[in-house]
């Protein structure tokens, strides 16, 4: 794809001075300090990481080069009578900063539907697993199994300069994008509609449509899947998933790898497993109740027994943000578009009005305001995927376009395998004052 990897390569030129003189002019100004409370809590705000292609402001919410989330569905070109962009513009946009032409973007497809044929193999290992195997593992080990068509090895082996690391990871990076939502599609039909749900994908359809393809699904699930894939792309450099993927691809370790890594990590309940986690949260309410949403009073007692058995109300709180996500407010705003009278996006409304209070009454929560995976799995529900072990694949298909964007810069700017520093409990007791006891022996 000479058109986006060539204005890359030039964004990179013109970037690398300014690391360079960064580290080597300015290494030693102080940027930050590190509490006691930081290191027990899980590094909690340390800036120690760079990334250009997102940043998350905690009231503000997340921008991608830039731009908020409006501004993105806005601005980026989409198709014919499309609501939603392109998913291949997003791509576009995260790895050079600019926003792309649909003559860009639609050259972009015509590159990204070349790389989709899958190697046998693939489907073998995913065949393979047994079918109440969740989808997250199968997702993580088919990744893993294309690691054996990694370009950067071959390029490393071969004794490519540092310089060039970047070239062949975008070949891989792209490679693997286009390859993941058949990936995602084949691991739905074979787990929940395996009697002939297998489709090759459309190489006239862009990456959301030819999904929507996949998976059996009409219109508007091509744009469904063009917002979703677009508000989970990235969320600045320190979560989880995209850490993941930039720490093991700092040691060198092709996308292959580091993407099998970022789908594992994304599977915890406290972070992309999240939106498993309400609808399961939800059809415990709606079980009670039916599709009438009951009143205030009954929803506030279902929350407080939930915090009461000493459970998070899912769905609710972040690490960064201290406001409602606005990637909760476009897929709102979708929901309120197109289905108003949906049962699910009924009670997650009503859950809206009471769950932030509460969670303020509780007290611990530094945020009470709902985050991406509160509305998520409704509007799959909506259209009919309703197996929500499967929405995380969802997200994780849409992750890997930041985390991979974000790889291909790490080797561009050559930043150095990650080492930060441990100490023990011992040290830190005596860093921060406190007297060692006499052991109880003595
Ligand atoms: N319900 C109940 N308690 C909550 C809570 C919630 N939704 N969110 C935070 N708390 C609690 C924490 O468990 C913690 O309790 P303890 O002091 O007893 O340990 C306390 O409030 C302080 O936590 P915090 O500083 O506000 O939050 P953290 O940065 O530690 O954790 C989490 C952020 C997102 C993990 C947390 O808010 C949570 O568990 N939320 C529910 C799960 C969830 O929705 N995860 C998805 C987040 C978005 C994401 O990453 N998507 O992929």
């Amino acid at each position: 794809m000479k058109c986006l990897k060539e204005k890359l390569y030039k964004k990179i030129e013109q970037h690398r001075p300014r690391t360079k003189r960064l580290a080597k002019e300015y290494g030693d100004v102080v940027v930050d300090q590190v509490k006691a409370g930081q290191i027990i809590g899980g590094m909690r705000g340390i800036k120690c990481l760079i990334s250009d292609i997102s940043y998350l402001d905690p009231y503000e919410g997340i921008r991608y080069r830039g731009y908020t989330l409006p501004e993105v569905f806005k601005l980026l070109p989409k198709p014919e009578g499309a609501e939603m962009p392109y998913v291949e513009g997003l791509y576009y946009l995260l790895l050079t900063g600019d926003i792309p032409s649909k003559e860009q973007v639609e050259a972009l497809i015509m590159d990204m539907n070349n790389r989709r044929i899958i190697p046998k193999y693939v489907w073998d290992v995913i065949d393979s697993f047994p079918s109440e195997s969740h989808p997250m593992a199968i997702l993580s080990a088919a990744v893993m199994s294309l690691e054996r068509e990694s370009l950067f090895n071959v390029k490393y082996r071969q004794g490519i300069s540092k310089m060039d690391y970047w070239d062949p990871t975008y070949e891989d990076a792209t490679n693997l994008l286009a390859k993941m939502p058949l990936i995602g599609a084949y691991i739905y039909n074979k787990l929940y509609n395996p009697e002939g749900g297998h489709r090759y994908p459309d190489p006239t359809l862009d990456l959301g449509a030819n999904f929507a393809y996949m998976m059996g699904k009409d219109k508007p699930y091509d744009d469904v899947s063009r917002m979703y894939f677009i508000i989970h792309a990235d969320h600045e450099a320190g979560n989880v998933s995209a850490h993941t993927g930039h720490l093991i691809a700092s040691s060198l370790s092709d996308v292959y790898y580091a993407v099998s890594g970022m789908i594992n990590g994304l599977a915890g309940p406290l972070h992309g497993l999240a939106n498993q986690e309400v609808l399961r949260w939800l059809q415990g309410l709606m079980e009670k109740f039916g599709d009438n949403v009951p009143g205030e009073e009954e929803l506030k007692k279902y929350v407080w027994d939930t915090l009461n058995s000493g459970q998070v109300i899912p769905g609710y709180g972040h690490a960064v943000l201290r406001k409602t996500d606005p990637r909760y407010m476009v897929q709102r705003e979708f929901c309120l578009t197109h289905l108003p009278d949906d049962p699910i996006f009924k009670y997650v409304d009503a859950l809206y009005k009471v769950v932030p209070d509460i969670l303020k009454e509780q007290g611990k929560a530094k945020n009470p305001w709902p985050n991406v995976d509160a509305q998520s799995g409704v509007v799959q529900w909506h259209y009919g995927v309703r197996e929500f072990d499967f929405y995380t694949v969802l997200f994780s298909i849409g992750r890997a376009i930041g985390v991979l964007s974000n790889i291909i810069w790490d080797r561009a700017l050559g930043y150095p395998i990650e080492r930060p520093k441990s100490i023990t409990t011992d040290m830190l007791e005596e860093m921060v004052g406190i007297r060692k006891e006499e052991p109880e022996h003595a």
